[in-house]
């Protein structure tokens, strides 16, 4: 039976076998396992029992073709990013990355398989010993976690712009995040207008703020390099026994943009002691020491690239990719919940709610994390 009819008869268990069997996995598939943590792509992991006894895991995923419009290119880049890291982890002696993503070739020689019906699929090697968090619970983490993105923009600032297509064009334009919100707002599709416009109105009274990192990169002042667009904290595989950063993962958005994206989505990910989607906001809060364990992690590693515009821009590069999460969650809220998974009612509405009320508890604390920034910066360069 063709693979593209399995997927349309069979339950969950054979397909990731069928897929198995497709990337030509050795041994004898156990079972699989859905991993819940992305909003985008559908990832499965599956055991498989080898000659002998032992068992190995593989990571099976497919790209959701609705968010990513030519998942060949996401593909492309995939590809050209692991075999740049690989090739500096072979030949430069301090990577600090001890693993790295590997892609399989399906049958036929290619590194994803596209099924008829069914979308773009790859399969990825399992980082075992590993765990990622939803949440910091120690400043341990986020120093760790901060660390191992700067060191991956590092180990890319030497990859050839050109080989790297953009696979979501705009992705962080936050004018054009902004505008789409006012016109989803305008059009009030889903009819949900009335349940947010208190939020609305917090995003208007900042919209001067969207444009000050684009007004900079149009004068040149603001380089633009290859960095991975998505830092959050779960997008890094720790060591389950010393907390030490093994692995940076989730590299479907790495394209040319500012290394501020990539600090500000720490900030927002690493900061917080709540879930992104907490109701009860008056858990959702900027915490210091958290801030702090990022930037002495993300400078350690960044020291040696990063301007000081771009120092002097980190702090304020957490409010702004927090404002842009909130924007965004937001604009799906009101077109009907067609990007992001959700699982709840409301559950778009609930994550835009939190990155606002960290939007505000970084503003409260700004003058205190512009210090510290200056500070640490002075301290390690
Ligand atoms: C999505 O797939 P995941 O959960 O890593 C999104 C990010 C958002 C994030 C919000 C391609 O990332 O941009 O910041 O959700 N990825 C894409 O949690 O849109
Ligand atoms: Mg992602």
């Amino acid at each position: 039976m063709p693979l593209s009819a399995v997927f349309h008869t069979h339950s969950v268990q054979e397909q990731v076998a069928a897929l198995g069997d497709a990337f030509a996995i050795a041994g004898e598939f156990i079972h699989c396992d859905t991993i819940n943590s992305g909003h985008i792509n559908l990832t499965f992991r599956a055991t498989y029992r080898r000659e002998g006894g032992t068992t190995d895991r593989y990571i099976f995923q497919r790209v959701n073709d609705a968010v990513f419009p030519c998942p060949r290119d996401v593909m492309h880049n995939v590809e050209k990013v692991t075999n740049h890291i690989r090739w500096k982890m072979l030949r430069v002696l301090k990577t600090p990355f001890r693993q790295t993503l590997n892609l399989y070739s399906a049958r036929g020689g290619r590194k994803y398989l596209k099924l008829h019906g069914s979308g773009y699929w790859r399969c990825y090697n399992c980082i075992e010993n590993t765990y990622t968090c939803d949440v910091a619970e120690h400043p341990r983490q986020a120093y760790e976690a901060a660390k191992a993105f700067g060191a991956f923009q590092q180990l890319l600032c030497d990859m050839n712009p050109e080989d790297i297509h953009e696979t979501i064009p705009f992705f962080h334009h936050t004018r054009k995040r902004f505008d789409r919100l006012m016109e989803a707002a305008r059009k009030d599709s889903s009819g949900r207008l009335a349940s947010c416009r208190k939020e609305l109105e917090f995003i208007r009274k900042r919209e001067r703020e969207v444009d000050l990192l684009l007004n900079l990169q149009e004068k040149g002042e603001l380089p633009i390099r290859i960095v991975h667009n998505d830092t959050k904290i779960n997008n890094v595989m720790l060591d389950a026994e010393t907390d030490r950063a093994v692995c940076v993962i989730d590299l479907d958005t790495v394209m040319p943009g500012s290394v501020l994206y990539d600090f500000g989505d720490m900030v927002r990910t690493m900061t917080s002691p709540a879930a992104e989607d907490e109701e009860d906001l008056e858990k959702t809060f900027m915490r210091m020491p958290m801030f702090e364990a990022v930037v002495k992690g993300y400078l350690e590693t960044a020291k040696d690239f990063i301007t000081p515009l771009e120092v002097s821009l980190l702090p304020f590069s957490g409010k702004l990719i927090t404002l842009e999460t909130g924007i965004r969650f937001l604009t799906d809220y009101l077109e009907g919940d067609v990007y992001f998974k959700t699982e709840k009612d409301r559950h778009n509405l609930h994550r835009a709610r939190t990155q606002l009320a960290l939007v505000k508890s970084m503003e409260q604390q700004m003058p205190e994390m512009e210090k510290l920034c200056a500070d640490v910066f002075k301290a390690v360069r």
